[in-house]
């Protein structure tokens, strides 16, 4: 068993883990980034896709907008189609100019990895076996299997970075987390399709068939989402019925949906889920280990972002000169954020998708919604400053 020492323990190499490790760097706190799967895997998974303002700020000033303002797509607007005819929400108009960012996860990912590799600093993959031990202590350690060898990481501070599956939070003991919980009755089948999107926007549609979003990754690229059964076999989805289904849900006059090869698909279950605090001993999780938000308001990654950059700040703090009192608020810091955007998602996600509805009574209360929010300026800004991210929670 070899043995090293650092002062942040990281798990998991995602968004939030691998802009831990460059804040800190910068900072010149020492860390070590622990990653279970191949750095091809971690850069090719497709998953979010829309960057808030305040994550493209943070990007830039950390020396990484480089990429993301030259391939990045910024986005003023979004368009919300129901009863088959579209209405756009103006929102840098309603938010003093703030705005969106087209630019994949696994982009930014790419260039974080990258950056990360000029540091120097330590980021393994494939590592196996991943424990924690003396969370509750002053001395947490984090033990590790890399390349066949056993490994023990002595740190004063471990980030459990590691995603919803992750071994972080179930390493806190039992009963000392409260949980919330709470899963959808439907699913989203999304796909990456190689064909021009057919939209300059955004389009989150309410149909009678049920939800459909229509986004983007690149003038060659469209991703596009259906509301299904969570519990369905992509099997049961051939790409023909998929597009039937797709032109049958962004139905509207002068609309023309763009079809092409579909070169990745999947079925996605939807869930609104936080513990708290998010902060055991010397552990403190952020991201999706903490949190899960439905993606109707494209914030997973988002949040995971803001989490670690209120760490970082409060570590930055703690080990430059001993005043522990950012960290020690680190959780009641994020979960004013954290339940912000559950509830904006939340919002989004019971505004646009359809239930089984005998009466037709939710049916009528999503219209009356949707007419609301896209005929008063108050109620589109209220939309508009939370789908861009505000700047204060
Ligand atoms: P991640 O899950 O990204 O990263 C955790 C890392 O830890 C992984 O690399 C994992 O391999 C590693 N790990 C796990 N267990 C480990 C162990 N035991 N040891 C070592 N490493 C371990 N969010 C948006 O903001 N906008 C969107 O448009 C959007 N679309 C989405 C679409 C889909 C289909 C999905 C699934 C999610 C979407 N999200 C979106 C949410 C998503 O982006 C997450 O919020 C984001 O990946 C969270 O980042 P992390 O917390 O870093 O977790
Ligand atoms: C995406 O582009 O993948 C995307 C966009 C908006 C969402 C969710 C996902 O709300």
């Amino acid at each position: 068993m070899s043995a090293e020492r650092t002062q942040v323990g990281i798990v998991g190499a995602g968004p939030a883990g691998l802009v831990l490790g460059q804040l800190l760097h910068e900072a010149g706190i020492d860390n070590v980034i622990l990653e279970a799967r191949p750095r091809e895997y971690v850069e090719q998974r497709v998953r979010a896709g829309v960057l808030e303002q305040g994550t493209v700020d943070l990007l830039r000033r950390m020396g990484l907008g480089e990429r993301l303002d030259r391939e990045g797509i910024v986005h003023h607007g979004i368009e919300l189609r129901f009863r088959h005819k579209g209405h756009r929400i103006a929102m840098s108009d309603l938010t003093g100019g703030r705005a969106i960012w087209i630019y994949g996860q696994q982009e930014v990912v790419k260039d974080l990895i990258n950056a990360r590799h000029d540091t120097g600093r330590p980021l393994l993959f494939e590592v196996d076996g991943v424990a924690l031990h003396g969370i509750d202590s002053d001395s947490p350690r984090i033990t590790y299997s890399h390349d066949g060898e056993d490994h023990e990481l002595a740190c004063d501070v471990i980030a459990g970075c590691d995603g919803f599956h992750g071994i972080s939070r179930p390493a806190i003991p039992e009963g000392a987390l409260s949980i919330y919980d709470h899963v959808y009755p439907f699913g989203w089948l999304g796909i990456l399709a190689r064909v021009a999107p057919s939209t300059e926007e955004l389009i989150y549609a309410n149909h009678e068939r049920g939800f459909a979003l229509h986004s983007l990754r690149s003038p060659e690229l469209s991703r596009l989402y259906i509301q299904c059964d969570p519990h369905d076999d992509i099997a049961n989805w051939p790409d023909e019925r998929i597009w039937e289904e797709m032109h049958r849900r962004f139905e509207a006059d002068g609309f023309t949906l763009n079809e092409g090869p579909i070169v990745e698909k999947g079925i996605t279950p939807m869930r609104s889920f936080v513990v708290e605090p998010m902060q055991y001993g010397r552990l403190y999780l952020a991201g999706d280990a903490a949190h899960i938000v439905p993606p109707t308001g494209a914030k997973g990654l988002n949040l995971a972002v803001h989490d670690v950059s209120v760490l970082a700040d409060a570590l930055v703090e703690w080990f430059g000169s001993g005043d522990g009192s950012k960290l020690e608020n680190y959780s009641a810091t994020c979960l004013r954020r954290v339940w912000r955007v559950q509830h904006f998602s939340w919002w989004m996600t019971s505004m646009l998708h359809r239930v089984s509805d005998v009466d037709g009574f939710e049916e009528h209360l999503q219209l009356a919604q949707l007419d609301y929010v896209t005929s008063s300026e108050a109620a589109a800004r209220t939309l508009a400053e939370n789908y861009v991210g505000l700047e204060r929670v």
